[in-house]
Parts: structure tokens; sequence; C-alpha cells
């Protein structure tokens, strides 16, 4: 079972492929990521909107490399190479999703070159970024770990498939009821970080399609009181969902399909997958 996971796909594919060929030459900022792993397509998200230029480099982190740990001694992508000189000389290593978002967002800050910052800066935005910390915090601690319980839920499960999916949707709906009323973004016209760390979990929904006879959102006109609310939750599904970024971090969706078998029959040794099987906080 060990070696489940090591059987992945090897290259992205897709939209993803052009844009990680696009960015295949040597340079000192290099991301190490998995076509697969939602938490690197937050950070490829953020690269992507930012015109920021960098180096992609696949690789599979269930191999645990020991070149690779030792950037890296949580053995996980993302993991970013950050130059410490110039000429790049020199090179640390940063790694967890949100921080190397956070990072980049306030590295590459010249607005003109890489657009406005993904999450509010300075003194005069304080309470709005502490918000969008808040739902950051929402989504990383609520919506991910019941995406993952949903997705693993097999039938010796102390609780039931519908369960699961009560849940996810719930703290879906929590998030949705925080979102800018016009929108379509959380912050309105203006696309974020709250956006980002959500959009690639948005974008393995329809495997609940495939694997657990659907996620459960109701069809317009078919949600009663929590009509509006997913009114709104569809405004900024297309909104994310059809964001260049987004879209160009995506492989094709047969090969997500193959790589969350492993997750929908609870077979995964993935950290993630470990620890929604035994109930700790991911990792
Ligand atoms: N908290 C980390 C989670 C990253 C993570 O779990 N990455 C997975 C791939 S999606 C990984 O590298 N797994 C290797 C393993 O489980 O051994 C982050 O936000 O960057």
């Amino acid at each position: 079972m060990g070696s489940v996971d090591t059987s992945l796909h090897k290259h992205t594919s897709g939209r993803a492929a052009k844009f990680a060929s696009s960015h295949e030459s040597p340079h000192p900022l290099i991301l190490y990521g998995g076509w697969f792993c939602p938490f690197v397509q937050r950070s490829w998200i953020t690269l992507h909107e930012k015109r920021i230029p960098h180096q992609y480099f696949e690789i599979n982190p269930y191999h645990k490399d020991p070149e690779f740990l030792k950037l890296n001694p949580r053995g996980l992508v993302p993991t970013l190479a950050v130059p410490m000189d110039r000429q790049g000389n020199k090179q640390k290593p940063l790694y967890e999703s949100q921080v190397i978002c956070e990072y980049l967002d306030e590295v590459y800050d010249d607005e003109a070159q890489h657009g406005r910052d993904l999450l509010p800066r300075g003194k005069e935005d304080a309470y709005l970024r502490a918000k969008c910390r808040i739902w950051i915090d929402h989504i990383s601690t609520r919506i991910i770990p019941a995406f993952y319980r949903f997705m693993q839920h097999t039938e010796d499960k102390a609780y039931s498939l519908d369960e699961a999916r009560q849940e996810f949707l719930g703290h879906i709906k929590t998030f949705v009821e925080a979102l800018d009323p016009q929108g379509p973004f959380f912050l309105g016209e203006r696309f974020s970080m709250v956006d980002i760390m959500l959009a690639p979990w948005l974008c393995r929904m329809f495997l609940f399609d495939v694997y657990k006879g659907g996620v459960g959102i109701p069809e317009e006109g078919q949600a009663g009181k929590d009509e509006e609310v997913w009114k709104r939750w569809s405004k900024w599904a297309k909104a994310v969902g059809e964001r260049e970024s987004v879209q160009d971090t995506l492989s094709d969706r047969d090969q997500y399909i193959d790589a969350y078998r492993r997750y929908a029959e609870d077979k995964t040794q993935s950290q993630v997958g470990q620890a929604t099987r035994s109930g700790r906080g991911l990792p």
C-alpha cells in the first residue's frame, strides 16, 4: 500500500502542461509542484496572477527524495526555492501554500508589473486584511477538511455519506454568506487571496459527481429558502472557475479522476489522506 501514491501520472497535461512548459527554463525562483495537488495550485495561481517569472519543476512528493527533504523537511509540495541574491546564486526554501502565496504577494509588489496586491495591504486596510484571514482560516480549517472527509467516505465509516455531504455544504454556505453581496469575488470586483485559497477545491468538486453520487448543491429554483445562497455561490464559482490563472493551472479531468480514486476508496497513503482517516488536522 505504501507505493500506491507513487503510481501517479508523471506530468501535467492540458492547459497546465502549456503553462508549465512556458516556465521550464532555469530560473532562480523555482516552484516545486505536483500537477494533482490543490495546495500547489494555490501557489501556481498566485505566480500566474502576478506574472512572476519563475521555473516550474514537477516532482512526485510521495517519493521523498533526500534532496527534496533538504528543502522541505515536511516532504510536501508546494515548496518554493527563493533567490537570496540578485543572480540567484543562493536560494532558500519556503513551504506551506498560504505562506508561499503571501510571500510572493509581498515581494512582487510593483503594481505596474505585477497587478494589484492579492491580500489588501497597508494600515488603512488592516481590518479588511484581517477579515480576509478569517475566511482563509475558514477555508483551511473547515471547508478543506470536510472536503476530504466527504471524498474519503466509505461504508465502514462512523458517519454517513449524507452527513459528510451536509457538513461540507454547511461550511460552504457559511462562506457564501461572507462574500461581497454583488461579487463576483469574495471582495467584489477584486480577485483576492481568499478566492485563490479555495479555487483548487472548487475545481475538484466534479469528483463528487464521479465518485460520491454528486456534491449535493441544489439546481437553480430547487433550493427553497437557500435559493439566494446557492445563486451567489454559482456566481462566485463561475467567475473563479473561469479565471485564466485557474484554468491555466489545471490538467485534464481524466488525470484527476485517476489520481483521486485512491481518496474516494480511502486507500491513499498521503499525509492528507492519513490525517483525514485518523481524525487529525491536515498537514
Ligand atoms: N499544508 C500544506 C499541505 C501540502 C500537501 O499536503 N501537499 C501534498 C500534495 S497535495 C503532499 O505533498 N503530499 C506528500 C505526502 O503526503 O507525503 C500546504 O498548504 O502547503
